[in-house]
């Protein structure tokens, strides 16, 4: 052993070589390798790829799920055909007739047309005039009612409260002059009218059966019958004057009931003829997706709900969506029409 010799150390380990056994792809096939050894394909590549095409198509399915349910939630309206088969089906499912007449005595009746159950969108729509007033709220009928056919008539508040405080007198036309409270007294007087009963559906416990102001929903819902257009009928102005009494058609005065075409659901002059008042107070709309069900208005207010126009408004007044809202005690050119809820479900 010369002095330039290194000493002899421990062993030193084998070095791991450079290249290793080309490792498994798992399919029994060895991986393409670059030349500095590492794999060209990642053993997880194909099941990350799997994984991506797999999130995007259940994306792309959740994606057209949701179109699809968009499209068919908003469109809530239908023709005059299908308004008279929901009619007649919620008739047929509760063993009632579409129309009913309540016998009060003495000759004087009460019309009235049974309306289902649905789903709509309350209110003005952008582009149907009165801008500054478009609001839209979902709301959902929850159950059958029925509907006044007709205003109530002179002839029908004479029966009950003995008196008639309209100055348009005649039997058959609407009551007017008669503000939100005292339609609060006539129906008080009509509910506790003794037997026959006078309700169609018999009694509930919780009011159910009793006859009552509709609800601004259930007055909007009755009067378009399933159309989203700016009248029951469409959005023509020149289609009013078949369907309504208002200040291009009245002659300045207002005329008997059920002398105007109906609409879909058999409802006589929705447009026109009388202001016609509702229970709600009034409020604005709620603009939210989420339905209100069965709405009835905020607990108070200043003023009570109205609908419809009269037979000195000018057309734009006398759409489906148009509010008015007056104090309770208010009265010029208002009369109302009736609604006996039911406790059924559709
Ligand atoms: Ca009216």
């Amino acid at each position: 052993m010369s002095a330039e010799q290194p000493m002899a150390g421990p062993a030193q380990p084998a070095p791991e070589p450079r290249t290793p056994n080309p490792p498994s792809t798992g399919s029994g096939l060895p991986a393409v390798s670059l030349s500095n050894g590492e794999p060209a394909v990642n053993p997880d590549h194909g099941r990350s790829l799997t994984g991506f095409y797999v999130a995007i198509g259940i994306l792309l399915a959740l994606g057209l799920l949701g179109a699809w349910m968009w499209v068919a939630w908003n469109r809530w309206w239908f023709d005059a055909g299908e308004a008279q088969r929901r009619q007649a089906e919620a008739a047929a499912r509760l063993g009632l007739p579409v129309e009913k007449v309540v016998d009060l005595g003495g000759g004087v009746k009460l019309e009235l047309v049974l309306i289902p159950a649905g789903r709509f969108r309350m209110g003005s729509q952008a582009g149907q005039d009165d801008p500054q007033r478009v609001g839209h709220q979902w709301v959902l009928i929850t159950k059958p009612f029925y509907i006044g056919k007709y205003e109530v008539t002179q002839e029908v508040w004479q029966k009950v409260m003995g008196t008639n405080p309209s100055v348009d007198r005649g039997a058959k036309n609407p009551v007017e002059e008669v503000s939100w409270d005292d339609c609060q007294e006539f129906l008080k007087k009509l509910n506790a009218l003794p037997h026959p009963h006078p309700s169609p559906f018999g009694r509930g416990s919780k009011g159910e059966g009793l006859f009552r102001l509709p609800t601004e929903a259930e007055w909007e819902w009755a009067c378009r019958a399933g159309t989203k257009t700016r009248f029951c009928f469409g959005d023509e102005e020149s289609g009013l004057a078949d369907y309504g009494w208002y200040d291009g058609n009245s002659g300045s005065t207002m005329h008997p009931v059920g002398a105007k075409k109906p609409n879909a659901w058999g409802l006589y002059d929705c447009h026109g003829n009388v202001w016609e008042w509702c229970g709600d107070w009034c409020d604005e709309y709620s603009h939210g997706w989420w339905p209100k069900a069965d709405p009835t208005g905020p607990p108070t207010g200043a003023g009570r709900v109205s609908r419809g126009g009269s037979w000195g408004s000018n057309a734009v007044a006398c759409r489906s969506a148009v509010r008015y809202c007056c104090h309770p005690s208010y009265r010029l050119y208002v009369g109302f029409r009736l609604v006996v809820s039911s406790s059924r479900t559709p």
